[in-house]
C-alpha cells in the first residue's frame, strides 16, 4: 500500500533491503529527534522531509527527469552546486553515513576503510538508495586516498562516475589545477545536459546557493545564544538537509526557522536550560543517518553549538562573490570560493585550526570535541596538532575515534561524560 513502491521498483532498489533500511532509519530518527524536549515548531518541516526522504524527493527528482534535467550525486562539498544548477542539473549529496551490505563491501574493500567510503559502497551494493540509482552521473573527486583507490572501484559498480581532479595544496598551482578542473566539470555537464551555461543562469544559481548558504549562516549566528534554541542534532539535520532538498524551498524553510529562533532567543526559551555546557564538534562529516555522536553529546548535559565539519560550517561558510558579469568572471569567482575551503586533505593546513579556534569562540564553546572516523588519516593525523593548538588556548578537547557500529556507545559515552563534567 505504499504509493512508492513501483517508483523503488523501477529504480532497481532491493525492495525487503530497502524497507529494512527505512524501517532503522524511521525508528532512529523517532528515538534520536522525536524524543527532544522544547523543539522548535518550524523542525516539523525536517520531520516531514526526512519522512519523505525516499519518497517525496525522489518523487520530484524523477519528474525533473522527466522534464528533462539531469540528477548529479557527489560525496563532496568540492562539487561545485553553482555550476550544476547553471548546467540545468540538480546536485544531490549521496549520504553514506550507515553501514549497509557490509560483507559485499568487504570482497572489494579493505576492512581498514573508513566507514564513509565503506558506507557508499554498501548502499550501491545492497540496492537501497534511490538517490544513486536516479543520478545521470555520480561525481567522485580525488581527496583522501581512500576515496580516491576506491573511486577506481567504485567506477565499474555505478552508471557514468566522472572523477574530479583536485589540488592538495593551496599554492598559484593548486588553484590553478583547480580552475581546470572546474572547467573541464562545466564542459561535461553542458555535454550531459544539452544546455550551456551563460552568464545568466550562473549569475542565478550563484544567488540560489549563496542564499541557501546564507540562511544556514542565519541559523548558525542563532546558535550563539545561551539558553541555545535549537539542539545541534536539529541543527546537524538542517546541516544534512541541505544536501538534497529543493533549494530555495530548503532557504525559505530555514529562515521561517530563524524568524521562530529569533523570537525564542528574546522570551530567553531554549532547548536545554541556561548554562548547559556548550560543545564544538570538529571533524569528519556526519552524514545522514549518523546521529550517533551528537545524540551521546545531548543525553550527556551538553548542547553542540557548531559543527566544524563539512556537514556544517567548512561546508557553507564561504559565499561566491556575486559581483562577476561574465562566465569568466563567475568561474572565477566559484574558484576562489572553492580553494577556501580547508578540508584535511590539504598539506599544510593551518586555516583549519585557526577556524575551529574562531568558532569555539564566536559559539561560546566550553570545548570542543574532535569527531575523527576510525581510519582517516587526514582528519586523525590533523587531530593531534589540532588539540594541541586548542589546549594552547585553554580550549578542553577531546579526540574521539569511531565508526558507525554501536558496540562503543557505552564506552564514549563514558568519556564524553566525563569530559562534559571537566567544562
Ligand atoms: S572536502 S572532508 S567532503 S573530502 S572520512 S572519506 S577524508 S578517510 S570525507 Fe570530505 Fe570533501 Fe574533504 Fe569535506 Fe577520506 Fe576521511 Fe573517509 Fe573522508
Amino acid at each position: 500500500d505504499n504509493p512508492y513502491v513501483s517508483m523503488w521498483q523501477e529504480l532497481g532498489l532491493d525492495l525487503a533491503a530497502h524497507d529494512a533500511l527505512l524501517n532503522v532509519l524511521g525508528k532512529t530518527y523517532t528515538d534520536f529527534f522525536l524524543t527532544q524536549k522544547n523543539r522548535p515548531d518550524g523542525m516539523g518541516y525536517f520531520d516531514f522531509v526526512m519522512s519523505e526522504v525516499h519518497g517525496l524527493r525522489i518523487k520530484e527528482l524523477l519528474d525533473e527527469k522527466s522534464a528533462g534535467r539531469k540528477i548529479i550525486g557527489s560525496y563532496c562539498v568540492f562539487v561545485p552546486e553553482e555550476i550544476v544548477l547553471a548546467a540545468n542539473a540538480t546536485l544531490v549529496g549521496l549520504c553514506s553515513g550507515a553501514d549497509f551490505a557490509m560483507e559485499a563491501v568487504e570482497r572489494l574493500l579493505p576492512r581498514n576503510t573508513c566507514a564513509l567510503i565503506k558506507s557508499s559502497f554498501g548502499f550501491k551494493l545492497g540496492k537501497v538508495c534511490p538517490y544513486l540509482e536516479s543520478a545521470d552521473m555520480v561525481v567522485g573527486e580525488n581527496t583522501c586516498d581512500g576515496k580516491k583507490k576506491a573511486y577506481e572501484t567504485l567506477g565499474s559498480l555505478v552508471n557514468n562516475l566522472y572523477v574530479m581532479d583536485l589540488p592538495q595544496v593551496k599554492s598559484e598551482q593548486g588553484r590553478v589545477l583547480l580552475r581546470a578542473e572546474y572547467d573541464r566539470f562545466k564542459t561535461t555537464l553542458e555535454a550531459l545536459t544539452g544546455v550551456a551555461v551563460t552568464a545568466e543562469s550562473l549569475k542565478t544559481t550563484i544567488r540560489t546557493v549563496n542564499a541557501k548558504r546564507a540562511a544556514i549562516h542565519r541559523l548558525s549566528s542563532l546558535r550563539k545564544a545561551d539558553p541555545a534554541p535549537i539542539s545541534g542534532m536539529d541543527a546537524l539535520l538542517a546541516n544534512q538537509v541541505f544536501f538534497y532538498d529543493n533549494p530555495e524551498r530548503f532557504t525559505t524553510s530555514v529562515n521561517k526557522i530563524c524568524d521562530e529562533l529569533e523570537r525564542r532567543i528574546a522570551e530567553e526559551k531554549g532547548v536545554f536550560p541556561a548554562k548547559t555546557p556548550r560543545v564544538l564538534i570538529s571533524g569528519c562529516p556526519q552524514a545522514v543517518p549518523n546521529w550517533k555522536l551528537p545524540y551521546i553529546v545531548e543525553t550527556s548535559g551538553a548542547v553542540i553549538v557548531g559543527e566544524e565539519s563539512c556537514v556544517g560550517e567548512r561546508g557553507t561558510r564561504n559565499l561566491t562573490e556575486e559581483t562577476g558579469d561574465t562566465v569568466e568572471a563567475m568561474m572565477e569567482a566559484v574558484v576562489d570560493r572553492y580553494f577556501k575551503v580547508d578540508c584535511a586533505i590539504f598539506t599544510p593546513n593551518p586555516e583549519r585550526t585557526a577556524h575551529i579556534e574562531e568558532m569555539a569562540k564566536d559559539y561560546n564553546a566550553d570545548g570542543v570535541i574532535h569527531y575523527g572516523l576510525q581510519f582517516c588519516q587526514p582528519y586523525l593525523m590533523e587531530s593531534f596538532p589540532v588539540e594541541r593548538a586548542l589546549e594552547e588556548k585553554n580550549i578542553p578537547t577531546l579526540r574521539i575515534e569511531t565508526d558507525y557500529g554501536m558496540e562503543d556507545v557505552g564506552q564514549l559515552k563514558t568519556r564524553i561524560e566525563a569530559f562534559i563534567e571537566q567544562l
